[in-house]
């Protein structure tokens, strides 16, 4: 996709929102911010529509104060950042009733929804696909953006360590360092430090670690009533995959969260099983080496059958 055709229709639209999915993380609120500061240079007011956020994305400061309520109109224009699919947007009634949609996302498994679509597949955060089209747009990146980019390439490459890591994103925050973000500090916030219910309902999971198949798999899982116990804010579960992800000799690694009566399935690999095949198997969808979906099934029966799943690709 050209962006100009894009730049186009962003210039010639007046109502504009801008939405993401839903459990944002950071790649979400960072995309969804810098859009929205990119469209302030342009002198376009939209509205920023995000539901709920985990605290941490406070660093970017202009966040809680720019949120809005959607508006009860057909919007000319729909940005849609960092969503494989509608379904996962709480906002898809908007979304559906927008003049023209804009899709910009780097999930393999997007399924080119918008009218426009800007979709990097395999690109290592929705904020790197943003900052070519920045670019093409010719408004220059300043610090508030540039801190809205980093805490969703630093999230979606989990601290510069994801395979998806390339050159291109060590060249564009090296560039952002000369804008004077404090790339240590959004670090520390966004990625390494937990709160104390997070690091409660970490240890929960961290004692229910279990692992299959000669140590290549891990599993473990929390529930409604571990959260409740902990008092479990939003987010509070991001990282737990990870835990058993770094572990030697694990290939994948499997992380369920119960929320709504449902359970949210994250899945992480390290380097040869694609589990976006996994998540694509379930309606989810993901990449190569990070993919989630959300599923009814009871634990045990989840358990066993994204075990076997696994088992078979390894
Ligand atoms: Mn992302």
């Amino acid at each position: 996709m050209q962006h100009k055709e894009v730049i186009d229709i962003i210039k010639n639209s007046t109502n504009i929102a801008i939405v993401t999915h839903e459990s944002p993380d950071g790649d979400a609120i960072g995309s969804s911010t810098a859009m929205y500061l990119i469209l302030k240079k342009l002198n376009k007011e939209a509205d920023l529509i995000i539901k709920e956020y985990s605290n941490v994305f406070n660093v970017v400061n202009i966040l809680s104060e720019s949120i809005r309520e959607p508006r009860n109109i057909k919007y000319d224009l729909v940005i849609v950042v960092d969503s494989a699919k509608i379904e996962r947007v709480n906002e898809a009634d908007i979304i559906k009733k927008a003049k023209n949609v804009i899709n910009i996302d780097h999930h393999i498994s997007n399924n080119l929804f918008g009218t426009y679509n800007i979709v990097e597949g395999g690109s290592p955060a929705c904020c790197q696909v943003l900052i070519s089209l920045f670019k093409d747009l010719g408004i220059a990146i300043d610090k508030e953006i540039a801190t809205s980019l980093l805490v969703g390439i630093i999230t979606d490459t989990n601290g510069f360590r994801n395979q998806s890591t390339n050159k291109e994103t060590l060249i564009d925050v090296a560039n952002m360092l000369d804008l004077g973000v404090n790339l240590s500090e959004i670090y520390m916030k966004v990625l390494s430090t937990n709160t104390l219910s997070q690091f409660e309902l970490k240890k929960i999971a961290d004692n229910r670690l279990e692992f299959f198949k000669n140590g290549k798999i891990a599993f473990t899982y929390i529930t409604e009533e571990d959260k409740r116990r902990v008092n479990a804010q939003i987010g509070d579960h991001e990282g737990i995959v990870d835990v058993g992800r770094c572990i030697e000799g694990v290939e994948v690694s499997i992380f369920l969260h119960e929320k709504d009566g449902m359970y949210k399935v994250s899945l992480r690999s390290n380097s040869y099983v694609n589990v976006s095949e996994i998540g694509l198997m379930f309606n989810g969808g993901g990449h190569f080496y990070a993919s989630g979906f959300v599923s009814n099934l009871d634990l045990l029966d989840l358990k066993n059958k994204l075990i076997e799943e696994v088992a078979k690709r390894l």
